[in-house]
């Protein structure tokens, strides 16, 4: 058995991509810089790879940005608006394609599946024409091979990267850009071609998409794509690899078609792939690698049991290897750079060096029996144990009050109508009230002081001082703007899901797990390791302050527990809804001191809500029951003339509107302006009978909407949601936005609400 792995963290030990890719875009590095400073990555992980113990390294899964778009140029399918970028710098093009220029819009971007990686989306119209471009793929893999490495070209499959395409602008909405496959066929084959000529063995084709339910046409043409790749001549033989779920029903499928191995997961629930192999008769005489070790979570794997997955699968295919599940670059690097993790939860974790030996510890057990790893098994063992036993995994409080949960807890006590007439009574706020989503730039002097209290260069009082200095400014801008409901800014705050995982009890900050979000935009993920309270308020001292500062309202501002949970590494031990009741408990406290001690508004961001929502529409009941118990689990305990807000980023609400509903929030905010305002529509379609902030200023962008468009933009919205019902403000938070751009904005967003107002029937 040999061990491998399908992809790799990008960034490097300490971000060195990240730094190389900006710094060319900033003019100060050459693009011959920043191809060194790739290749020298690319050599340094094949040789870490290598030293942990892994047989087989993947190559072409590298990128300076995304390889979605990597595979959009290997397969020569650059939009029409990129072309002269592209034909001018074919690097310059590239980057023009993931970031866009003056001139020219990039590609959308959307999550990779459920994980938090964003791909760039592909358009595709009945006018593409495919061309092949092998270069980058024939030049790592020459890379790997001058190194002595033994590696594998990895690849996203032609179904699934059509899968994942959109309609190119002007292109009708209903156009399927699966029906390309037959002209894109040819390029794979081309490429194939090139690689095998490059002297590669196998080549990895990733179809992830197959793990969501399809089609019998898209069945269909999975069948007809590997019949056809598999019938080629000149070609390395095809290793078709799957992650995220099971298969399902594209697996007898794939058993079916030519190709000489499947890659395919067997964490969690995709698990099921074990007794679904079993079921279309196995793999007799192909290579099947066995993803045993989670690679999209942090705990160290159950080599025990791994093992006895492992022993079954030898009976279900000619040659078993081991792998991860999925490629390795949604963990962090290497948890030996982590100084400060409690070393009682430290031999829980395995980041992907760790994961790596992992890997190569399995298949040297498969291959020589497992006395050959007795060591490595007893040490996990002892490890599994000291989390199981653990009072940071077992805390018998939190327990006791989250199996205590009653249904009445997850309700409001009054129901939604009777709560408007008792907040309005108290709030006595106008029709369309104007209020922003919580935070105000972060500016480098924030960001300064953060870094200089970390530096110990100022000390806890210097560094409140200066938060403190900063919501006055905020509130003072905001009552001389005219707004309605103010925010305090968020200024103490880094990462909204990371400052309160610093603050719950049972949550990990790392200091260098760094994960690709999306380009050169990585996220520390916090660890949610065991059972989790809240020791002490959490925000309660500057929302307080705030508002001290006004007579105006200030909405005390959450992450909510979906959000939290979301955007964390998650236990595996316990189901995410157990975690998200502990989450929402440790919440809920909170939302009641902010209560107590003045709020009148208390807003709980669920922004992950949407993106949440599991890959097969079988999961989606069970995920929505708990994720929305969570949030009113979190918001119910407060009066009735307290009005709870929620947001949500990004558009593609309708299919949880309902669950929306469901939150039993009195508010919500939500990204409408570029979709101008279809959101709106959305919600009036489905009936949703409360109150709604369809965002009318994009923040996405740094450009002023000026009051007319904004008017435009609310009239808009009265056409779908009644003035009674109807909030006034921005798309999203503006911590990533300067300050002369917001002021302009919101006081044109102040004043076409004032204008908008004055139109209404009543207020004449
Ligand atoms: N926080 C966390 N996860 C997230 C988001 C978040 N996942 C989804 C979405 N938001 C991702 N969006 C971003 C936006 C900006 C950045 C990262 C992800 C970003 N990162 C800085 C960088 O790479 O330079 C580093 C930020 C830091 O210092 O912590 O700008 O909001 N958890
Ligand atoms: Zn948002």
């Amino acid at each position: 058995a040999r061990a491998t792995v399908y992809g790799y963290p990008r960034q490097g030990g300490d971000r060195e991509l990240k730094k190389a890719v900006e710094g060319y875009w900033k003019g100060r590095v050459t693009a011959a810089a920043l191809r060194e400073t790739a290749e020298e990555l690319r050599r340094a992980n094949w040789q870490r790879l290598a030293e942990d113990g892994i047989h087989e390294v993947p190559t072409g899964d590298f990128s300076y940005y995304d390889h979605v778009l990597d595979t959009s140029v290997m397969v020569g399918a650059v939009p029409v608006r990129h072309r002269e970028a592209v034909a001018a710098d074919a690097l310059d093009g590239y980057f023009a394609m993931a970031r866009g220029t003056q001139d020219v819009a990039p590609l959308e971007m959307t999550k990779w599946f459920d994980t938090n990686y964003h791909y760039l989306v592909p358009e595709l119209g009945p006018d593409t024409v495919f061309a092949a471009d092998s270069t980058k793929q024939v030049r790592e893999f020459g890379e790997a091979l001058a190194l002595g490495h033994d590696a594998r070209p990895v690849l996203v499959g032609p179904v699934t990267y059509l899968l994942l395409a959109k309609p190119a602008p002007g292109v009708a909405a209903d156009f399927e850009p699966l029906t390309l496959l037959d002209r894109l066929l040819p390029v794979y084959a081309e490429v194939l071609a090139d690689l095998r000529a490059a002297g590669a063995q196998w080549v990895q084709l990733d179809e992830p998409a197959l793990v969501q339910d399809r089609s019998p046409a898209e069945l269909n043409a999975v069948a007809r794509a590997y019949r056809d790749l598999g019938a080629l001549a000149d070609r390395p033989r095809l290793l078709v690899a799957s992650y995220f779920d099971r298969l399902g029903d594209a697996l007898a499928v794939l058993a079916k078609s030519p190709v000489e191995g499947l890659a395919m997961d067997f964490t969690g629930p995709a698990a099921a792939n074990l007794r679904d192999l079993a079921g279309v008769g196995g793999l007799p005489g192909r290579r099947l690698v066995a993803g045993v070790v989670d690679g999209r979570n942090v705990w160290i794997n159950d080599l025990q049991q791994s093992l006895a997955t492992l022993g079954t699968l030898l009976g279900l295919a000619g040659r078993v290897d081991v792998a991860a599940s999925c490629s390795l670059l949604h963990v962090p690097l290497d948890l030996a750079a982590e100084r400060d993790i409690d070393p009682q939860v430290g031999r829980w974790l395995a980041f992907a060096r760790q994961k790596s030996a992992e890997i190569a510890t399995l298949a040297r057990g498969l291959a020589r029996g497992t006395a050959s790893i007795a060591a490595e098994l007893a040490a996990n063992r002892a490890d599994l144990a000291s989390r199981t036993g653990s009072a940071i995994t077992h805390d018998p409080a939190v327990r006791a009050r989250a199996s205590a949960v009653t249904e009445a807890d997850a309700r409001r006590e009054l129901p939604y109508p009777r709560r408007a007439v008792a907040q309005r009574a108290r709030l006595r706020l106008p029709l369309l009230p104007t209020t922003t989503i919580g935070s105000f730039p972060q500016t480098s002097q924030l960001r300064g002081a953060r870094a200089d209290l970390t530096a110990g260069h100022i000390d806890a009082a210097a560094y409140d001082k200066r938060i403190e200095t900063e919501i006055q400014e905020v509130i003072a801008f905001q009552e001389a703007a005219g707004i309605d409901v103010l925010v305090h800014g968020e200024p103490e705050r880094n990462d909204m899901v990371q400052y309160f995982a610093e603050r719950l009890t049972g949550c990990l900050a790392t200091r260098h797990g760094w994960v690709q979000s999306y380009g050169t935009r990585y996220v520390r993920p916090p660890i949610l390791a065991g059972d989790i309270s809240r020791p002490e308020p959490m925000t309660v001292r500057w929302t307080a302050y705030a508002q001290s500062l006004t007579g105006r309202p200030v909405k005390g501002m959450l992450t909510g527990p979906v959000t939290m949970l979301a955007w964390s590494f998650v236990r595996d031990d316990q189901s995410l809804g157990e975690t998200a009741r502990q989450i929402a408990l440790a919440l809920r406290d909170e939302v009641n001191d902010l209560e107590s001690s003045g709020s009148s508004v208390i807003q709980v961001d669920e922004p992950a809500l949407r993106e949440t929502l599991p890959l097969r529409a079988a999961d989606r009941a069970g995920y929505l029951a708990w994720a929305t118990e969570a949030f009113r689990l979190a918001t119910g305990g407060v009066r009735p003339d307290t009005q709870i807000h929620t947001h949500m980023c990004y558009a593609e609400f309708g299919d949880i509107v309902r669950a929306i509903d469901d939150l039993d929030a009195d508010v919500i905010s939500l990204e409408a302006a570029r979709s101008h305002m279809r959101v709106a529509d959305e919600l009036a379609a489905a009936g949703y009978p409360r109150e709604a902030g369809p965002g009318v200023y994009d923040i996405h962008s740094p450009r002023v909407p000026s009051g007319e468009e904004v008017a435009a933009l609310l009239r808009k919205g009265l056409e779908a949601i009644p003035a009674e019902r109807l909030w006034v403000n921005p798309d999203c938070g503006l911590k990533t936005r300067g300050w002369p751009e917001v002021r302009a904005s919101l006081e044109h967003l102040v004043s076409a609400a004032a204008e908008v107002r004055a139109t209404l029937p009543g207020t004449a």
